[in-house]
């Protein structure tokens, strides 16, 4: 009988520790099967940083170097220049690329490292609890906005892939979501295409990955889907930000 659905060669037979509803498990499965239909697996090394995800190289069938929070950037410089046929991609929460590693992130941009960023967007800082994020919305109440975010006091949501698209170094850089079968496959063509800028040498490239995160948003994980859908890509939309390529991206 034909097999047409089977774990990944590049996931590892574990259970995940996610909880119910998280995009972090969507998130590693469909990266782990871009790496098997790229035939990458023995030159893929990933970049976890601390965060819910901080385990994932338990879940990566991949050469893993785990990194200090925020300091993702800086690692996968060090190993793709060490090793330039490598496929390098950091992993990184929003609390990690956009609050303590904005200068990392930023400047490796700037210089197009050869390098890909899976940038997990799930508006807070998960593992410790659900406090306020750079990406957080006004008015969301998380453990360090009671009241809600205001922007006058606390900031407003910053748009990192917006702000890396102006760099010169970066070559594309697409916004997706996980939240339903559409945007994974969506999501899924991303990371592959850019994963292929990288095998192409043409700099940094980065998916932003908008993510449930049921348990500190305090929904049930339908309810954490359908925010995705009515509030949070109305505050960081969907689709391809920045495309150097030339290629129509076939992710939409
Ligand atoms: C240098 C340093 N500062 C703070 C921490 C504590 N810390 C661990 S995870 C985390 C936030 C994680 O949030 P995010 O990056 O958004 O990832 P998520 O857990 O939401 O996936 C923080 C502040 C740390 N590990 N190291
Ligand atoms: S706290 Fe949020 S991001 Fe962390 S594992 Fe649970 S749902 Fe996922």
């Amino acid at each position: 009988m034909e097999k047409i659905f089977a774990r990944p060669k590049s996931l590892k037979k574990a259970v995940f520790h996610y909880c119910p509803g998280c995009g972090h498990s969507i998130a590693h499965r469909i990266t782990c099967e871009v790496i098997d239909e790229l035939g990458i697996q023995d030159r893929a090394i990933g970049v976890p940083p601390p965060g819910c995800s901080v385990f994932a190289y338990y879940y990566f069938d991949v050469d893993m170097v785990e990194s200090a929070h925020g300091r993702g950037a800086a690692v996968a410089t060090g190993i793709k220049r060490a090793y330039p046929e490598s496929l390098v991609f950091t992993y990184q929460g929003d609390g990690d690329l956009s609050a303590i590693g904005t200068t990392e992130t930023l400047h490796a941009a700037n210089r197009g490292e050869n390098l890909t960023a899976l940038f997990i967007n799930n508006a807070v800082y998960g593992m410790t609890g659900g406090q306020m994020a750079p990406t957080t919305m006004l008015g969301i109440k998380t453990t360090t906005s009671p009241f809600g975010r205001e922007g006058k006091y606390e900031g407003y949501p910053i748009k990192m892939s917006e702000i890396l698209a102006q760099v010169q170094g970066t070559c594309y850089i697409e916004r997706v979501a996980v939240n339903s079968p559409a945007n994974i496959r969506k999501a899924k063509k991303a990371i592959k295409k850019a994963f292929q800028c990288q095998m192409e040498g043409r700099g940094y490239s980065l998916v932003e990955i908008l993510s449930p995160c049921p348990t500190n948003w305090k929904m049930s994980a339908i309810e954490s889907w359908k925010w995705i859908d009515n509030v949070m890509s109305k505050e960081f939309p969907l689709g391809v930000i920045k495309d150097t390529t030339g290629s129509k991206s076939d992710a939409n």
